[in-house]
């Protein structure tokens, strides 16, 4: 076997050569809420591979305010802070003055709910940026002037829009080519043809008298792919009705 630090550069070279790298931008007042998200597990893979390249900017270092405010008061009374156009204004600018950009997103809960196949949309892309709402909001102006899709994670209220960010990032990165070994292939995943996973077991076969199936025991191949699609078909009815009709539909 090839020695860790030959590997890494083996990994990264091809990464050059053959595939695309994909780079996404983050703005966002609160870097540090995005930091363990983006540096561990299947991400950090990824980015060190240099298949993806995440860039988080502090929108405050683009605040020409002197104490580098980047909010203000709503013009409507009684609203609470709203974040102002030009800590934005001067970001996405200073972005798009460097590589053209695919999709300007901004997290906010009236955003158009996120989904797998808006994850498997965004994965084909070579630039995003991803703003994070904060606050009351964001000025309407760079709402109508920047951003080209507005996206949500959930009809809840978070805080923020890093959390979103996060998830959004999570769900686009771990699908990117070459990122997951064939064994957690990402077109197993539930949702990727609109049923849940099958039930998972592992040793010992029997645990204080709980059994594994014992179709799983079998050995048979056949048998055991049949299982798990049954399985994938009887959760998905019972517990997600709506998401079954979908796989009905799509089928
Ligand atoms: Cl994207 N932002 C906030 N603040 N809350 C949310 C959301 C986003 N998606 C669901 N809830």
């Amino acid at each position: 076997m090839f020695s860790p630090i030959f590997s890494f550069v083996l990994n990264f070279t091809f990464a050059q050569l053959n595939q695309k790298i994909m780079r996404i931008d983050i703005i966002t007042v609160l870097p540090e809420i995005l930091e363990s998200p983006l540096n561990f597990s299947i991400v950090k893979r990824a980015r060190d591979k240099g298949l993806a390249e995440i860039i988080v900017h502090n929108l405050r270092d683009y605040s020409d305010d002197k104490h580098r405010r980047v909010d203000d008061y709503s013009f409507s009374k009684g609203a609470g802070m709203v974040m102002a156009i030009q800590p934005i204004e001067k970001a996405i600018e200073k972005l798009k003055s460097e590589r053209n950009y695919d999709e300007i997103i901004y997290t906010t809960p009236d955003g158009k709910v996120f989904d797998q196949k808006t994850a498997n949309i965004l994965s084909m892309y070579n630039n995003i940026i991803i703003l994070c709402g904060h606050y009351k909001g964001i000025d309407q102006r760079i709402r109508d002037h920047y951003i080209t899709l507005e996206i949500s994670i959930g009809d809840y209220v978070l805080t923020g829009g890093e959390l979103a960010a996060a998830v959004i990032t999570d769900s686009v990165v771990r699908i990117l080519p070459g990122v997951l070994s064939d064994e957690t292939s990402a077109l197993t995943d539930s949702f990727q043809d609109n049923l849940l996973s099958p039930p998972v077991y592992t040793r010992p076969a029997v645990y204080k008298g709980m059994k594994v199936p014992d179709v799983l025991l079998s050995g048979n191949d056949k048998l055991i792919d049949d299982w798990k699609h049954n399985q994938s078909i009887e959760r998905t009815k019972k517990l997600r009705p709506d998401l079954f009709r979908k796989y009905l539909r799509e089928e």
